[in-house]
């Protein structure tokens, strides 16, 4: 038995192979489409839930569309609630390289949206020869592993999170004109949500923590205390242990659980080009531990 073999998990439908310790796993010998059986989809849907990240190599045959009709089988698709779509498309978000597409730092897509999404599936078009991983951590570990007092702690905590985030703060080398393009795009309608640092997963009961750059504050602190319970919390998600790292091929897809991950888009690779293209499936409004719901309370 190889040791491809080996790590092979048991499933009765799909070929799965863990990756990581605690989160991702490539699923191999199928061709996507919006095609497949259902079946198929719902143990695609579960292995989700389980790794919360999944990789499928080899799908140059997906276009544009067929990523969008894909997407389709798992959820209903949005467009960006800012960020115009590609053009010739219906809800595709697309991140180039040459246009400030580079989205390194940790992250959960839309926070700044109550309905923020449940799924993004992620499809590489061009990607570098080196260099443009992407690595994904997971919030329900990183939840399971904290200290109990601290998990006490986070199930009470609100956060309010925004688009209108320190964006040239985080990025202090993007040029003027993506600064620019940030300010007027992607902040062009400014949205401030309240979610709950801890939510209920809708599907599989997990405990998560909601944070990542869009959080602006941690409800009822100073600046201060706000800024560093922020790091003490989001430092326990980004622990090596609780991520995996892919690197792309052109034509793979990730498909990620965006109500339990959080990820970030190394950007190592200079000048390079690379081109990622996103579809996100409209998310449930979070609930708290307390049975308490998300509020998006500003937009302008
Ligand atoms: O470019 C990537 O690998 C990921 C970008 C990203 O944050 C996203 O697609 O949501
Ligand atoms: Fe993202």
């Amino acid at each position: 038995m190889s040791i491809v073999e080996k790590n092979k998990v048991a499933n009765s439908v799909l070929e799965v192979y863990p990756i990581a310790g605690q989160i991702g796993a490539e699923i191999r010998g199928i061709h996507l489409s919006s095609d497949l059986d259902t079946m198929t989809v719902n143990a695609i849907k579960k292995a989700l839930l389980q790794y919360k990240v999944i990789f499928f190599r080899g799908q140059k045959h997906l276009d544009d569309t067929g990523q969008e009709a894909f997407a389709k089988l798992f959820g209903e698709p949005e467009a960006h609630p800012t960020v115009p779509i590609k053009e010739g498309s219906n809800y595709l978000f697309e991140l180039d390289s040459e246009h400030g597409g580079r989205a390194n730092s940790w992250h959960t897509d839309v926070t700044f949206i109550d309905t923020y999404p449940k799924a993004s599936i992620l499809r590489a078009v061009v990607v570098p020869e080196s260099g443009g991983d992407t690595v994904w951590a997971n919030t329900a570990i990183a939840y399971q592993n904290l200290p109990t007092e601290l998990r006490n702690l986070a199930d009470k905590l609100w956060a309010v999170h925004t688009n209108d985030y320190d964006y040239g703060g985080r990025h202090p080398n993007r040029s003027q004109e993506d600064l620019e393009r940030h300010r007027k795009v992607f902040a062009s309608t400014v949205y401030e949500t309240e979610h709950p640092v801890v939510r209920i997963h809708p599907e599989t009961g997990e405990r998560t923590l909601v944070l990542g750059h869009f959080v602006k504050k941690i409800k009822g602190l100073s600046s201060s205390d706000s800024a560093h319970l922020f790091s003490i919390l989001q430092d326990h998600v980004t622990r090596l242990e609780n991520t995996v790292r892919w690197h792309w091929e052109a034509g793979d897809i990730a498909i990620w659980d965006n109500r339990a991950t959080q990820h970030y888009a190394i950007n190592d690779y200079g000048e390079k080009h690379r081109v990622m293209r996103r579809v996100t499936l409209v998310g449930e409004v979070p609930v708290s531990v307390e049975g308490q719901t998300s509020k998006t309370y500003k937009k302008d």
